[in-house]
C-alpha cells in the first residue's frame, strides 16, 4: 500500500523529505503522495509539512497512562490492582505501604518518574520522567524466606524475554539483578522482603528499565544505556510493561512448582552474559576473581577460584563485574 511505503520512507529519513523526492522514489504522482499523507494523519501520525522543505514524521510522545497500561495488561493476573503515579518517591515504597495496608498479591505500582528511585545497598536509581519503566509488584508467596532472592533471577528472565519480544534486541542477564544490552545496563531489579518470625509476609519486586532515554548523567553514562539508544527508535512502554508481566507469570509458575531454579536454570544460564568468563566478585567482605560457570538450582553463581575450587556466590549483597569493565 502506498501509505505504508510513504510511512517507511519518512521513518528512515528522520528529517524533512521533499514531496518530489517521495514521488521520484516511489514512482507515483504528487496527488497520490498527498492522499497517502492525509490518510496517515487521519490514522494518528503527526506529519509536519513545511513549504520548500517537505514532510517530516514526528515521533509520537510516549505518554504513559493508567488506562493504557490497564488495556495492555488485560487478561494478566498481575496488575489487576493497578496504581499509576505520574510522579512518586519510589514504587517499592508505594507497594510497601499498600502491602502494609493489606493489598493483594499481584498489585502493581507503575510510575512515570521517581524522585527517590532505589538501588541495592542504599544506592540511587536514576528515574527521570517520560522515558523509563519504574514499577513494582507485590507478591505474597508461601515458600521459605530463603527462596526469595531467586525472584530477582525470575524477574530478570522475564525482562530479558520481554525486551527481546518487544524490541528484538538481544538482552542478556548480568547475575543477579542487571539486564544488559550490548554490554551496558538497561535494567536493574530490587527485590525486598518483609518477614514475620520465620515466614514471608510479602515480597516487593521492583524493576527499572531504561526505555526511551537519549542520554544519561555523567556518573553512569559509560555503563548505562536505553533500549531506544540501542535500537535507534522509541519503544512503547505500555506494551513492554505487559510483556514483562506475561513472561514473569510463566517463569514464576514454573519456579513455584519446585520453589527453586531447577526448571529454569538451563535457560537462565543461556542468558548469562558472564558465562564462562573471568569475573570479579564484589563481596562487601572482600573482592576476589574467578571464572563464572552459571547458577545452580538455588540461584547461586558458581565461580571457579584461582586455586581451582568452586565457590557458590549468593545474591543479595554481591555484585559481579567483568575483569576489564562493567561486563
Ligand atoms: C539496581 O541496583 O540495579 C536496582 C534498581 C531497581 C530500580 C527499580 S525502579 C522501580 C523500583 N523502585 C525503586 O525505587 N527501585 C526499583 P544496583 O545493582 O545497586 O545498581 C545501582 C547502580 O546502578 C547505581 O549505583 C548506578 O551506578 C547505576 N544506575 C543508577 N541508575 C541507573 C539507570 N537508570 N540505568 C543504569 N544504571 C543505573
Amino acid at each position: 500500500m502506498l501509505k505504508s511505503e510513504v510511512l517507511k520512507l519518512l521513518k528512515t529519513s528522520k528529517d524533512f523529505m521533499s514531496g518530489q523526492m517521495i514521488c521520484d522514489t516511489l514512482g507515483v504522482s504528487r496527488t497520490a503522495v498527498w492522499k497517502a499523507i492525509k490518510q496517515l494523519r487521519s490514522e494518528g501520525c503527526t506529519i509536519e509539512a513545511v513549504s520548500n522543505k517537505g514532510y517530516c514524521l514526528k515521533e509520537p510522545a510516549d505518554i504513559l497512562s493508567a488506562d493504557e497500561i490497564k488495556g495492555a495488561l488485560e487478561g494478566s493476573r498481575i496488575g489487576k490492582e493497578l496504581y499509576y503515579y505520574p510522579k512518586t518517591d519510589s514504587t517499592n515504597i508505594r507497594i510497601k505501604e499498600l502491602a502494609d495496608g493489606g493489598a493483594l498479591g499481584g498489585t502493581l505500582a507503575v510510575a512515570d518518574m521517581q524522585t527517590f528511585g532505589k538501588g541495592r545497598r542504599g544506592r540511587q536509581w536514576f528515574s527521570p520522567p517520560g522515558t523509563g519503566i519504574w514499577m513494582s509488584v507485590l507478591l505474597r508467596p508461601r515458600f521459605e524466606p530463603g527462596s526469595a532472592s531467586m525472584l530477582t533471577l525470575v524477574a530478570a528472565m522475564a525482562v530479558a524475554g520481554a525486551i527481546k519480544e518487544v524490541s528484538g534486541l538481544d538482552a542478556l542477564i548480568k547475575w543477579p539483578n542487571d539486564i544488559v544490552v550490548n554490554k551496558k545496563k538497561v535494567c536493574g531489579i530490587l527485590t525486598e522482603m518483609s518477614i514475620e518470625s520465620d515466614y514471608i509476609n510479602y515480597i516487593i519486586c521492583g524493576i527499572g528499565i531504561n526505555v526511551n532515554h537519549d542520554s544519561f548523567p555523567e556518573d553512569i553514562k559509560n555503563t548505562a544505556t536505553s533500549l531506544a539508544i540501542e535500537k535507534g527508535e522509541k519503544i512503547c512502554r505500555a506494551e513492554l510493561i505487559a510483556s514483562v508481566w506475561k513472561h514473569f507469570e510463566n517463569y514464576y509458575d514454573r519456579f513455584l512448582q519446585t520453589e527453586d531454579m531447577s526448571q529454569l536454570m538451563d535457560e537462565y544460564n543461556s542468558l548469562l552474559v558472564n558465562k564462562d568468563s573471568e569475573v570479579r566478585v564484589l563481596d562487601p567482605k572482600g573482592e576476589w576473581s574467578g571464572r563464572a560457570y552459571g547458577i545452580n538450582a538455588e540461584g547461586s553463581l558458581l565461580v571457579e577460584k584461582e586455586d581451582g575450587s568452586l565457590a557458590k556466590v549468593y545474591s543479595g549483597e554481591v555484585s559481579v563485574r567483568g575483569i576489564y569493565g562493567y561486563v
